[in-house]
């Protein structure tokens, strides 16, 4: 690479004659030594950060416009499509590890990974396209190519998608040539007169003075990496906003949701102890935990929305958003847990849900004999498996259009999501639903289960203590032991808690609407200062206690006793 740039700089510099072989630059043994150790790291240092600068720009104006005609297009930015299917694509230890690594903020570092990669690519491909044009282009079309790929893999009906990565690719091509141009003569001229031997009497050399404020090369580059700079932010920023004004894509709070045909009773009043410092029974809609593989949160049109319930069964049917509100909607308090909780965790939130009965539904499309697997699919394209037993077994099993009194939050699933009392998420929360096939867990895998995760998983039986908190302080003396237990579908019968490893004893419980929902629990006792130590474990109403044995929440769920240090004093 080294050798390529010198013989370029003679090149451009004494615009010789083109020759075969090129001149070798060591003519002069010591002088080129010399050369090396005082003149070439300055030049050298220009050339990378002009190279650099120039990469840089290159992507910016890729991503730019990549944005702004998916913008346009109202369809996924490239960015986030190659990380939608490096999420689809990567081995599930990958991600499993990014997930305990960084929590929810794994799609935020996901996407700033890819864009870092992007930009450190381009810097390197920029300075070795100053010498090597065709290596920058041959670069771009491969990041192109990648783009290209990832929508195949991911979004092979999203036409939009693949017009903003080809539209992005084109920026960069035709950002890389403008700037090409203008930055290859303006080094060269610098270059030129930065060396000793170099004549002082070609194009643009007029002034004599030292330094790089001269001739219209530089001029050019500076003046074309301004407007490409501009124009790039221009594009980019459009293309971020659009969405948003030409959106009208079912705003929250644009469904008018119907009232429930059999409202539920009010909660119970004593659902909440008030000890300070627990989770609310209800869990308010802003701070209901979200799990999804979603890189941006699908903003679907409720007027668009349609469902259908096809594969093993008699009568297959579509229904729009009109229709399912027509229906009989009744209401259903439900915990819903993820199945990625560890124990202690709070991935797990309470809601009154306002939906139709799935088993209503299913029995309309009569369901056929051998369909045990209810598939469902949501808007972008993630798959759920759900044991059709359990959904027809008369739970309030929910295509939910509400939650907490409101259209569904679109983090959440709006404009319809599934909702089954009893099963982590993962098997059948399914958010953005808009298809639903009747199939056998023989013949098709949802997602999770193609990545090693189970097939069929009820939620385990838990408990967790939320007061006090982790390496927390109480005062000594008389102290308030608090948290919550669940075993949805099956009811909660026992909370125990016992401190310093002594013995068990009965925490009281909180009353509950019913069996699909956690309940909060109390216990009182009295501490010596210094370091203690609390364990919980709860027993369901089948006389099931909650395992000690840690497991881990792969493939289907975390076992064992949350327990919890603090101090008195
Ligand atoms: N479309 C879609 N629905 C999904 C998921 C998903 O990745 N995509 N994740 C599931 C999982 S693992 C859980 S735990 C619940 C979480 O629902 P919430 O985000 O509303 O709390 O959604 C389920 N539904
Ligand atoms: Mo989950």
């Amino acid at each position: 690479m080294t050798s390529g740039f010198a013989e370029d700089e003679e090149n451009l510099g004494k615009k010789r004659p083109s020759t075969h072989p090129p001149p070798r630059r060591p003519r002069i043994p010591h002088v080129t030594i010399k050369t090396r150790g005082t003149q070439r790291p300055p030049r050298d240092s220009r050339r990378y950060a002009v190279g650099a600068a120039l990469g840089l720009l290159v992507v910016g104006a890729a991503l730019g416009f990549g944005e702004l005609t998916a913008g346009l297009a109202r369809a996924t930015s490239p960015v986030v499509t190659v990380g939608d299917a490096l999420v689809d694509n990567s081995p599930p230890f990958l991600m499993e590890w990014a997930i305990s690594l960084f929590g929810t903020a794994d799609k935020a570092v996901l996407i700033t990974g890819v864009v870092v990669v992007l930009v450190l690519a381009g810097a390197v491909l920029g300075v070795v396209a100053l010498s090597r044009p065709v290596v920058g282009y041959v670069g771009l079309t491969l990041f192109t190519a990648v783009g290209l790929a990832a929508v195949i893999l991911r979004r092979a009906d999203d036409m939009g998608a693949a017009s903003a990565v080809v539209v992005g690719g084109v920026a960069g091509a035709v950002t890389l040539w403008l700037l090409l141009r203008t930055a290859r003569p303006a080094l060269a001229t610098e270059e030129r007169h930065g060396t000793p031997q170099a004549p002082a009497d070609t194009e643009g050399a007029t002034s004599s003075e030292p330094g790089p404020d001269r001739g219209p090369g530089r001029r050019g580059f500076v003046l074309t990496a301004t407007g490409v700079l501009a124009a790039t932010g221009a594009a980019g920023a459009l293309g971020r906003f659009l969405p948003s004004v030409t959106g009208g894509a079912g705003a929250q709070g644009a469904l008018t949701l119907p009232a429930p045909a059999s409202p539920l009773p009010a909660l119970p009043s004593g659902v909440d102890l008030g000890v300070p410092g627990m989770v609310p029974f209800s869990t308010p809609n802003k701070d209901f935990y979200r799990i999804d593989t979603a890189l941006t949160i699908p903003r679907l049109d409720s007027t668009r929305w349609t469902l259908r319930v096809h594969g093993l069964v008699d009568r297959p049917f579509e229904i729009d958003m009109d229709e399912l509100l027509s229906r009989e909607l009744v209401e259903a308090d439900i915990t819903l847990a993820c199945v990625s909780n560890q124990v202690g965790g709070d991935l797990i939130s309470n809601t009154r849900w306002l939906g139709f009965p799935l088993a209503d539904l299913l029995r309309e499309a009569g369901v056929q004999s051998g369909a045990d697997q209810i598939l469902s699919t949501s808007d972008d394209g993630w798959t759920c498996g759900t044991p059709t037993e359990v959904v027809m077994d008369g739970r309030d099993a929910l295509l939910a259009v509400g939650m907490g009194g409101e259209p569904l939050p679109h983090v959440n699933g709006y404009p319809a999501r599934m909702v089954v009392p009893g099963l982590y998420g993962f098997v059948s929360a399914t958010k953005w639903v808009t298809d639903i096939k009747l199939t056998r867990f023989a013949d098709e895998e949802a997602y999770w289960a193609q990545r090693g995760w189970g097939v069929r998983a009820p939620i385990k039986t838990m408990s967790r203590i939320d007061v006090p908190a982790p390496l927390g302080r109480v005062e000594a003396g008389e102290t308030v032991l608090a948290g919550v237990a669940w075993a949805q579908h099956r009811g909660i019968d026992a909370v125990e808690v016992r401190v310093d490893d002594g013995d068990w004893w009965e925490a009281e419980l909180a009353e509950v609407p019913g069996i699909d929902t956690w309940v909060q629990w109390v216990a009182e006792t009295s501490v010596e200062p210094g370091a203690h130590s609390v364990e919980v474990r709860a027993t369901d109403s089948t006389g099931f206690t909650q395992p000690s044995e840690r497991v881990d929440p792969i493939p289907d769920g975390a076992t064992g006793w949350h327990r919890i240090r603090f101090t008195a004093d």
